[in-house]
């Protein structure tokens, strides 16, 4: 994979390939640490305008049980179904106001003000256009994750209602917690959002996922998975249907935070919970184009002409 990466990010302008390091934090059902590993991960490192970069990080495929079992959870977590996800990368983070700012031109919409805070109050269609926006600047197809996506990365091969175990608590995960899932004491409610990356994350190298912000995914909303593709694809339907938010935020109690919780909203309203994160294709499923590339790479004069009209843009907007 490594030397794949390497063999098509030959430019400057290409984003680099890293290598990261991680601490993974596992609990048992008192919220007790039951467990720490170190890991490692890859990354790609998207470089934006202004200092601020984008952290891409490798997902390897897999199969794995989406959902809940019958009378665990919600209804609309069931039936609990096999898929099978391709490669793909997925944001390590959830996308911060500084990211916004940078590819947008525009203040992000927020709640909590801060540059590494996540954008909030960000709608469905504002996310697309995030993601459309940030293509069309790298040429590489940066889209919302679907539903099946968000969840098999979040999970990262556990079957526990949290990538932490069987609970979470405050020291993990932004929610609130005057409320406990299991047996684990109450803990703080920040009333806020925080930082990305304030909380360990996943054994992929995912911060965030529990809590801090709902995150916005591609697909149409459904009551249940009666149907539901089984390849990890985006399940449409008609324009202007309800879409999907995963993961719980900092308003909510820790069992609307689960792996599998699903949330719906229309797509054209931002509450002060909802953020997203960015997708991209792997190198696999783009062999000839390089890592989620959706056309020919732009030359360097292009990208040269590109970078100057977007600075001349920026200039009439002050
Ligand atoms: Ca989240």
């Amino acid at each position: 994979m490594a030397s794949k990466l390497m063999a098509v990010l030959d430019g400057s302008e290409e984003p680099s390939d890293q290598g990261f390091e991680f601490e993974v934090v596992i609990v048992n059902g008192l919220g007790e640490t039951a467990g720490r590993q170190r890991r490692t991960a890859k990354q790609l490192v998207e470089k934006l305008d202004g200092g601020v970069s984008l952290e891409m990080v490798v997902i390897p495929g897999g199969t794995f049980l989406m959902g809940s079992r019958a009378g665990y959870g919600y209804e609309d977590e069931c039936p609990r179904h096999s898929v099978r996800v391709s490669p793909f990368l997925m944001g390590k983070y959830p996308v911060t106001q500084e990211q916004w700012e940078a590819v947008m031109g525009w203040i992000p919409p927020y709640r909590c003000k801060g540059t590494r805070r996540p954008v909030d109050r960000v709608s469905w269609d504002n996310a697309r256009e995030f993601c459309k926006r940030l293509s069309e600047r790298t040429g590489r197809g940066y889209r919302l994750p679907s539903e099946a996506e968000w969840e098999y990365a979040c999970r990262a091969g556990t079957t526990t209602p949290f990538y932490f175990g069987e609970t979470v608590t405050t020291d993990l995960a932004n929610y609130v917690g005057e409320y406990s899932y299991r047996s684990e004491p109450k803990g703080i409610y920040r009333h806020e959002t925080t930082g990305v990356g304030s909380f360990p994350p996943n054994v992929f190298g995912l911060y965030d996922m529990h809590g801090n912000v709902w995150e916005w995914c591609a697909d149409a909303w459904r009551a249940n998975y009666v149907g539901a593709p089984a390849d990890g694809s985006v399940w449409e339907s008609r324009a202007g249907s309800q879409r999907v938010l995963r993961g719980g935020g900092w308003h909510d109690p820790p069992g609307l935070c689960r792996s599998a919780v699903r949330l719906k909203h229309v797509p054209h309203e931002g509450e002060d919970f909802f953020g997203f994160r960015v997708a991209l294709a792997s190198f696999e499923q783009n062999p000839a184009r390089g890592i989620g590339a959706t056309r020919a790479r732009p030359s360097r004069r292009t990208q040269r002409i590109g970078r100057i009209a977007r600075r001349i843009r920026s200039w009439f907007r002050r």
